[in-house]
């Protein structure tokens, strides 16, 4: 299956990046990663450009919501397969709020899944989880 993943908006924390790029690699996955500082409509292009099942975002430090919160509007315009997937993790707030004020407001934006301060691993594995039940497998 084939990912495209990457840093969202101005925010140039790169370490977790090159992490999620091996694991998903690890995992089988064909990966397409836009690295730091990539703009929301950079990654649909490259969804589009190369057919992906998965769109997978990192946000660190914190700017994530001003960065993603059209995603909806996009999606509909640019018109994707009906089965890719949105996922976005990492540090999805400035300071500490809550999980359950985080997820919704994100799922409103447009992501299937969400994950704020998770163990990358455990995520991964429940994405593979959801791709499968949609359909594919990794390699
Ligand atoms: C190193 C660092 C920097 C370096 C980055 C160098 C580089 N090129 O990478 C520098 C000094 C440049 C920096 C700058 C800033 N930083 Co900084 N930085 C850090 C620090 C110390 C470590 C980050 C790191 O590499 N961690 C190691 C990786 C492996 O862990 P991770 O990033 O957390 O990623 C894991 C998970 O989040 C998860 N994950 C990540 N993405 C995804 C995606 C999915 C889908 C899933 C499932 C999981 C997942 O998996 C990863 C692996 O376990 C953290 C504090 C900390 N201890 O975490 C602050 C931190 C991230 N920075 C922070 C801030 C605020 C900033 C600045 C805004 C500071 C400033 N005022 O200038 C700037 C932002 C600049 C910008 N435009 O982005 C805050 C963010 C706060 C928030 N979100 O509420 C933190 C948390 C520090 C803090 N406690 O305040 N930073």
């Amino acid at each position: 299956m084939k990912v495209v993943t990457g840093v969202v908006g101005n925010d140039v924390h790169v370490v977790a990046n090159r992490l999620i790029e091996i694991s998903l690699k690890e995992r089988g996955f064909t990966v397409y990663n836009l690295g730091v500082n990539t703009y929301l409509e950079e990654f649909l292009d490259a969804l589009l450009e190369t057919d992906a099942d998965l769109l997978l975002i990192s946000s660190l430090n914190g700017e994530a919501e001003g960065w993603c919160r059209d995603l909806k509007i996009l999606k509909s315009a640019y018109r994707f397969r009906k089965d890719v997937l949105f996922v976005i993790g990492g540090n999805l707030a400035v300071g500490e709020v809550e999980e359950s004020v985080i997820v919704p407001k994100f799922e409103k934006f447009g992501f299937d899944l969400v994950y704020h301060q998770k163990d990358l691993n455990a995520s991964l594995d429940e994405v593979e989880r959801v791709l499968a039940q949609r359909g594919g497998a990794a390699a």
